[in-house]
């Protein structure tokens, strides 16, 4: 290993060790119902996508119907700006592409697609794509890799990818590729493992990871797998960082796709992964003793789909690249590329 090590030390006499699904369930589905508190408020921002964690992870716990689909359905209506063609995260935010893609995983997940305009939805993707490929998450004009992923999903999940410029979108991706095999934000932007997710995800979703050659893969095996930390066993986001639950998703999703999930200690990663629950309210944290929510309880949950160490009776089995339940995605017939 290159660089120095920071890590935490589990008090394993205190964790818990099993999954602590019923829990989880009651901590999801109560999650948000008081609208006056602080946390509430100030959670506005994302909401949607905090509707999608919640989703997704209840479906995965076959929980889904412990949540009321139509208020959720009302809402998105709500959040659907259709000048736009997009979505914002709470009525009376602009729209923006993060939330867009929260909003259709959403809508697909309750299997009300029909509610989508898609011909609204494809202009309003396209008028966001750059010159140069990359794509702005809205109106105000940031540039990430996270919003080229989340316009390829977007599109794939309603079978429109035709309507962006597929190569220049993937140049802008190939130009965020780093010496060290990793992926930025931007070109010449600092290796991160969520942007690198977000790069690989893209490329198999336009099936072009064949622009990665065998040695590119092997160092970004190489840079993804020494995200674990040898004493707590939980993977960080970069060198010299500490372990953070939700990148047993950005890591584990990127090996997967890859092809190299088995770089990883499975046993290591699940205890970090099950000491980071709360067994008093249920929920994941990013850390074991850290207060949970529902971020890091689906990054949790995805994590050990991954990791295949529950029967597909506990946990669904989840897809590396979408983040949604895989039989969802089976039974829609979206391909994407895995190596
Ligand atoms: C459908 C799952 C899904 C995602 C949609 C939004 C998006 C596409 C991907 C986000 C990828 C990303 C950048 C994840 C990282 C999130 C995170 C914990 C950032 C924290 O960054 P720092 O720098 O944390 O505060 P570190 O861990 O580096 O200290």
């Amino acid at each position: 290993m290159g660089t120095p090590q920071r890590d935490i030390t589990i008090d394993t006499s205190k964790v818990p060790k099993d999954l602590l699904i019923e829990k989880h369930c009651a901590f999801l589905t109560g999650y948000g119902h008081s609208h006056n508190t602080y946390e509430y408020g100030t959670t506005d921002y994302l909401r949607m996508s905090g509707i999608y964690w919640l989703c997704t992870c209840l479906d995965l716990l076959h929980s889904l119907k412990l949540i009321d689909q139509e208020y959720i359905i009302d809402y998105i209506q709500k959040c659907y700006d259709k000048n736009s063609g997009g979505y914002s995260p709470c009525p009376n935010h602009d729209p923006h592409l993060l939330y867009t893609l929260s909003a259709v995983q959403i809508l697909v997940q309750l299997n009300r697609i029909d509610l989508i305009d898609k011909q609204n939805l494809c202009s309003y993707i396209k008028q966001l794509q750059q010159d140069d490929g990359s794509f702005m998450g809205d109106q105000w004009g940031e540039i990430d890799t996270r919003f080229s992923f989340c316009a390829i999903a977007c599109l794939k999940l309603i079978d429109s990818l035709d309507v962006i410029d597929i190569d220049r979108a993937t140049n802008f991706i190939m130009n965020c590729l780093n010496f060290d095999g990793g992926f930025g934000c931007i070109p010449g932007a600092e290796s991160h493992a969520g942007q690198i997710y977000c790069c690989l995800g893209f490329l198999s979703l336009v099936q072009r990871l064949d622009n990665l050659d065998l040695s590119t893969r092997n160092m970004l095996g190489w840079w993804l797998c020494e995200r674990q930390l040898d004493k707590s066993g939980g993977l960080n986001g970069r060198p010299e960082k500490l372990p953070d639950v939700c990148y047993s998703w950005w890591v584990l999703a990127s090996l997967k796709i890859l092809g190299k999930i088995q770089w990883i200690n499975s046993e290591k990663l699940s205890k970090f992964i099950l000491a980071s629950q709360d067994d008093e309210t249920g929920g994941c944290a990013d850390r074991p003793g850290n207060i949970p929510d529902p971020f890091h309880t689906l990054f949790g949950i995805t994590g050990l789909s991954l990791l295949n160490i529950y029967d597909e009776n506990i946990i669904k089995k989840v897809n590396p690249v979408l983040c949604m339940p895989e039989y969802i995605i089976q039974k829609m017939g979206i391909k994407m590329q895995l190596l």
